[in-house]
């Protein structure tokens, strides 16, 4: 049976804005967090409860797709299904432990390898983004369009801690100098999926980190490419939704002169 890409956007969006409002519910509650493999790699009860109601969900209304999540909760190998789901039930924990409002819940549907639905939502700033695949981008129903031409100058640049040598962590990687000097600025936003849509909303312009899950990205990848940004990894190859790795993406005017930074 043919996928009906419109029903699942539709479901997925409800079922993402209803887990919004269950995340909204427990981060009133007391808000416990642990450490995972450092101080700062945080993660709380509120991320495996989400993950958990989108799973429950997905499962009842599409038992034959398979899922993946960044806190486990349903294991399967997702390759072995034509329709998928890569799921990030907080991207931003430690935004979201400190009230910093750029973090969400990403949501990315990829159909025989291709994205077809991203849907993230900002609960602190009631934002649902919404994508699909060849019909647009959207927050909150509005459409999202790129296609006012920007110089690279103009930028105002997201980014992640990014290292020379990941395994000393002794000094930062000369490309955001770089950036911070020629652009309008750098942001270290803390959030990869809000980032990505902040782009599509012609906030931030681009966006750089090194090193991300399919979590991190998928959903924010499927919406800022629908709103006409341009996303690749650091040394310009196509982005799969299969593997981690780097994301350099943009605002189309700007994505080949941020690319030369690391190609050149
Ligand atoms: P997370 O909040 O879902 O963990 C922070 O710069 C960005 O990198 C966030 O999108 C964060 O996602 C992601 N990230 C991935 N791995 C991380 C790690 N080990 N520690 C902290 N953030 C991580
Ligand atoms: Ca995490
Ligand atoms: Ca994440
Ligand atoms: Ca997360």
């Amino acid at each position: 049976m043919d996928l009906d890409i419109k029903e699942l956007g539709q479901f997925a969006s409800g079922i993402v804005s209803e887990a919004g409002l269950l995340l909204l519910k427990l981060r009133n509650d007391s808000l416990d967090f642990e450490e995972k493999k450092n101080h700062a790699d945080l993660v709380t009860v509120v991320d495996s409860a989400v993950e958990r109601f989108l799973v429950d969900k997905i499962v009842e209304r599409y038992p034959s797709h398979g899922i993946v999540g960044e806190e486990g909760v349903f294991e399967t190998n997702v390759s072995h299904f034509d329709t998928q789901w890569i799921i990030d039930p907080i991207d931003g924990t430690t935004n979201f432990i400190h009230n910093f409002p750029y973090y969400g819940i990403s949501v990315g549907i990829v159909h025989k390898g291709i994205g077809v639905i991203g849907v993230v939502y900002n609960p602190s700033m009631n934002e649902l983004y919404f994508a699909e695949k060849d019909h647009g981008a959207y927050v909150n129903g509005e459409k999202l369009s790129l296609d006012k031409p920007m110089l690279f100058k103009e930028a105002l640049v997201s980014s992640t801690m990014f290292w020379e040598d990941t395994r000393k962590k002794d000094a930062i990687h000369p490309s955001l100098l770089h950036i911070y000097k020629t652009t309008r600025g750098l942001r270290l936003v803390g959030g990869a999926a809000i980032s990505l849509c902040e782009i599509a909303k012609g906030t931030l312009s681009a966006y750089v980190a090194p090193m991300l899950s399919a979590w991190d990205y998928a959903g924010g990848v499927i919406v800022l490419k629908e709103a006409g940004g341009v996303i690749t990894r650091l040394d310009g190859t196509s982005v799969s939704f299969k593997e981690s790795g780097s994301i350099l993406a943009a605002h189309p005017s700007i994505h080949q002169e941020l690319l030369s930074i690391y190609t050149d």
